[in-house]
């Protein structure tokens, strides 16, 4: 076996599930912030090996599992028949979930929850855009995705984090950390927090949106950074979409919008130089493009001229949340230094001054295409 901490506990967790072979490496895996993501190579006999994701769910932040699972399953079900009419792999273009032994879609043990996946081969998660291209066919898959599950039955989904993307009640949120101050860092963070309460109204746009049915509540993935889809390594297509706990109604804008903020960027999101944090409009001309051929003439007019709006919203939320959870102690998302979150946030920030910098250049390309 390979070496990590508490390997012989993980060993009895990874039992429990229907694996085949045995179990000869075990090692973490991923850049997720939100779950615990380990890597499982099974020996099968004539030196064959079969390899699983074996993740620990984040129930502090998702309080109930069963029902995120249920989630999990009827949606991984659903693009698997349709993947399979489509004459495509199911087994690495969506998810699939291996049960348990005793034949359940994740394992409480009393204390934590746990689920398994086939590991999709052949194919990798990327931190960050290396050519347009990459980013383009991310932007075909993610658009794909969210047109093949157009018809899906909105209602019978649970909402796993209720208001996820609800932007005002995240600026609420916010505002609430910010006079709290529990960990006394809100001084030393005053001009952030004040490009933030500036910029009020830009939660309203998307929320009055839907509110006003402007523009449809669809389902949604609502987590579409770069390293949720699987890039296959020999035709550096997007794959499969991956990361499916936040998978509910939502607006196309917050789809649209997550992977600009995050792929369209000049830097990392934790970068600490913001010099180095621009928008790409290059990267920005090659998402909307590519997220507009994957939807397939799916998408409003009114969606897509907010496409800027939806970015710039996303980015402003992202950029709040990050410093809410830097003020609250860093509780929510994992972290690797001090201030990482602050950092996080600050990238966020910056991005919206840029885009604001750029509103004109980013309607332009909008236009083009609609
Ligand atoms: P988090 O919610 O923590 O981001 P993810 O579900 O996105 O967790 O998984 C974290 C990482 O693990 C992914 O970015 C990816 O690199 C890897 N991963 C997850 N599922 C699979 C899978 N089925 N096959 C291969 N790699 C996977
Ligand atoms: C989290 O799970 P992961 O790392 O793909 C977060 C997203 C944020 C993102 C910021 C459930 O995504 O909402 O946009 O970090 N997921 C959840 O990088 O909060
Ligand atoms: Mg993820």
């Amino acid at each position: 076996m390979g070496t990590i901490a508490n390997e012989k506990v993980m060993e009895t967790i990874a039992a429990k599930f229907q694996t085949e072979g045995e179990i000869v490496e075990l090692i973490p895996f991923g850049n997720g912030y939100i779950n615990d993501t380990f890597r499982i190579t099974c020996k099968l006999p004539e030196e064959k090996e079969i390899r699983y994701i074996l993740q620990k769910m984040n129930n502090s932040i998702f309080k109930n599992p069963s029902e995120l699972m249920e989630n999990v399953m009827n949606v991984t079900s659903f693009l698997r028949k349709k993947i399979i009419a489509a004459g495509g792999d199911p087994n690495r273009e969506t998810l699939n979930v291996i049960p348990t032994k005793d034949g359940k879609n994740y394992l409480d043990n009393g204390e934590e929850c746990w689920r398994m996946y086939i590991f999709i081969e052949g194919a990798t998660c990327y931190d960050e855009v290396k050519t347009p291209e990459d980013f383009y066919n991310s932007a075909v898959s993610f658009g794909n995705f969210q047109r093949l599950l157009s018809d899906y039955p909105a209602e019978t989904l649970h909402e796993t984090i209720v208001n996820f993307h609800n932007t005002v009640s995240r600026f609420a949120d916010f505002k609430k950390a910010v006079e709290e101050d529990v960990c006394g860092r809100a001084k030393e963070v005053q001009e952030e927090i004040n490009f933030i309460l500036d910029r009020e109204k830009d939660a309203h746009i998307i929320c009055d949106a839907l509110e006003e049915k402007r523009i449809p509540l669809r389902v949604t993935h609502n987590d579409t950074k770069l390293n949720n889809i699987m890039i296959d390594d020999k035709t550096g297509k997007g794959l499969c979409v991956i990361d499916l706990d936040t998978v509910m109604p939502g607006s196309a804008l917050y789809d649209f919008g997550d992977s600009i903020r995050f792929g369209a960027s000049t830097g990392a999101e934790d970068e600490v130089n913001l010099d180095l944090v621009t928008l790409d409009l290059e990267l920005f001309d090659a998402y909307a493009k590519g997220f507009l051929e994957g939807c397939a003439g799916s998408l409003t007019e009114e969606e897509i001229k907010l496409f800027p709006a939806g970015a710039k919203v996303i980015t402003f939320e992202q950029g709040m949340r990050f410093l809410t959870d830097y003020l609250q102690g860093d509780t929510y998302y994992k972290t690797s230094r001090p201030g990482h979150n602050l950092d996080r946030s600050r990238t966020q920030l910056k991005l919206v001054a840029d885009m604001e910098k750029k509103w004109d250049e980013m309607e332009k390309i909008v236009e083009k295409y609609r």
